[in-house]
């Protein structure tokens, strides 16, 4: 019997890519302050993200972990991907640099493919897509370039494309989520950058800041665990709601969505 969520239709999203963590993993970059990551903690809480994102109608394909790349598993920074094409990025870590090669060829076997060059740098995580309108965080990773040349890309499809300052955070989607329409969950500081003004603005508790990186899929709405405050803000917008831990991603700068690329 065919599986109604994994029908086609441009809404919906019907894959994913992650990559399993590696034993190594601990040794990414991090800023959080929060301690080592323990191993088989992250490998029970990445494979709860899976069978997260196959109950929501996506097919998952899970890569191998790149022992060279102690960050690859947030797979989310490696590229855009749209309905109409996929960008390969170029991290602007230099550690990271590299990760993207092997993301490329799997994103050949479903859309065409385009480049960041160099002295572009983008990471997927500051690029927030909402329908046709896509923002593009200027941090420490993504350069001017880098959202210049993802402009060029995306405009003669039909996309707009605004750049936002990432003050604090690593990433723009550390701040801000779609979700879905004209909705945004976000933290205050984003909420009072005033680019985010025509979208509804959901601000999570400023205890919980973390909580602003969610997970839109299919009409559910996949939150970190231990952001009660925020959560109960949530409910009241009726749409379900999975929680899932992802502390040992939290101690690595990561969050829910750098986990897979979706589309
Ligand atoms: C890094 O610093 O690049 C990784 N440790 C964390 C990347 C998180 N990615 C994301 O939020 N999109």
């Amino acid at each position: 019997m065919t599986n109604p969520a994994r029908l086609e239709s441009p809404d919906r999203l019907t894959r994913a890519i992650v990559r399993l963590p590696g034993e190594n993993f601990g040794q990414g970059l991090t800023t959080a302050g929060l301690g080592a990551p323990d191993f088989r903690t992250m490998l029970g809480q990445h494979a709860a993200y899976v069978r997260a994102l196959e109950n929501l109608g996506l097919e998952v394909l899970t890569l191998e972990p790149q022992s060279l790349f102690p960050d690859a598993h947030f797979v989310e920074d490696t590229a855009v991907v749209l309905p109409e094409l996929a960008v390969i990025a170029r991290p602007g870590a230099p550690s990271r640099r590299g990760e993207e090669e092997t993301i490329e060829p799997v994103l050949r076997r479903f859309r065409p493919v385009a480049r960041i060059r160099e002295p572009g740098t983008l990471d997927g995580g500051d690029v927030l897509v909402a329908g046709r309108r896509i923002f593009c965080g200027l941090s420490a990773r993504t350069n001017e370039e880098g959202a210049r040349q993802l402009g060029a890309l995306v405009m003669d499809r039909g996309y707009s494309l605004t750049t936002v300052p990432v003050a604090s955070g690593l990433h723009l989607k550390s701040g801000v989520s779609h979700l879905g329409g004209e909705r945004l969950l976000l933290t205050r500081g984003m909420a009072g950058c005033g680019l985010f003004r025509s979208f509804e603005n959901i601000e999570v508790d400023p205890s919980e800041e973390f909580a602003a990186n969610a997970l839109f899929c299919n009409g559910s709405l996949v939150v970190p665990a231990g952001a009660a405050r925020t959560r109960r803000k949530l409910e009241k917008l009726g749409m379900p709601l999975v929680v899932l831990d992802v502390s040992e991603a939290r101690k690595m700068d990561g969050g829910l969505t750098c986990l897979s690329i979706r589309f």
